[in-house]
């Protein structure tokens, strides 16, 4: 549906859930403008955890590792520490964004950010969190485990 009003994007994620998040999937658009990238995120099948501290926001962000691998523990553990090439503090990290926010299970947004074009992306990955960012623990906003991963592809 994205791609029919705003036609191809420069970059794209398709999104999936870890083993115990299987019903999570979506994809995520880059699209490069202005100065920046216009990030489109459509994700399905999120946990419904309105009764639970996050009220169904969860974690965004751009991790610097390459590959949604990772182990028992963390399955995306790979993915490494968020996309920071200027070794900022959180949240001034380049690929840090607005958590999703889901109506049950499912989460549509838009966000404009000047700290990185569509191509600094590819190759990286995106993540989605089992809870909310709150912007000032460091190095990741205690946003909790890591549900859904995608790898940036041109
Ligand atoms: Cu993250």
């Amino acid at each position: 549906m994205i791609q029919n009003i705003f036609g191809k994007p420069e970059a794209y994620a398709q999104v999936r859930g870890s083993m115990q998040n299987a019903k999570i999937h979506g994809n995520i658009y880059f699209y490069g403008m202005h100065n920046g990238t216009l990030v489109i995120a459509e994700v399905y099948g999120l946990p419904n955890t309105i009764e639970k501290e996050n009220g169904n926001f969860y974690g965004f962000h751009i991790h610097e590792g390459e590959s949604c691998t990772g182990d028992e523990q963390d399955p995306f553990k790979n993915v490494g520490g968020h996309y920071n090439p200027e070794k900022e503090t959180h949240p001034k990290h380049a690929g840090d964004l607005p958590p999703l926010l889901a109506n049950d299970g499912i989460a549509w947004s838009a966000v404009y950010t000047d700290r990185f074009y569509p191509e600094d992306v590819v190759g990286r990955t995106v993540i989605i969190h089992g809870m909310a960012d709150d912007f000032h623990t460091q190095p990741s906003g205690d946003s909790g485990m890591k549900i859904a991963c995608g790898e940036i592809v041109v």
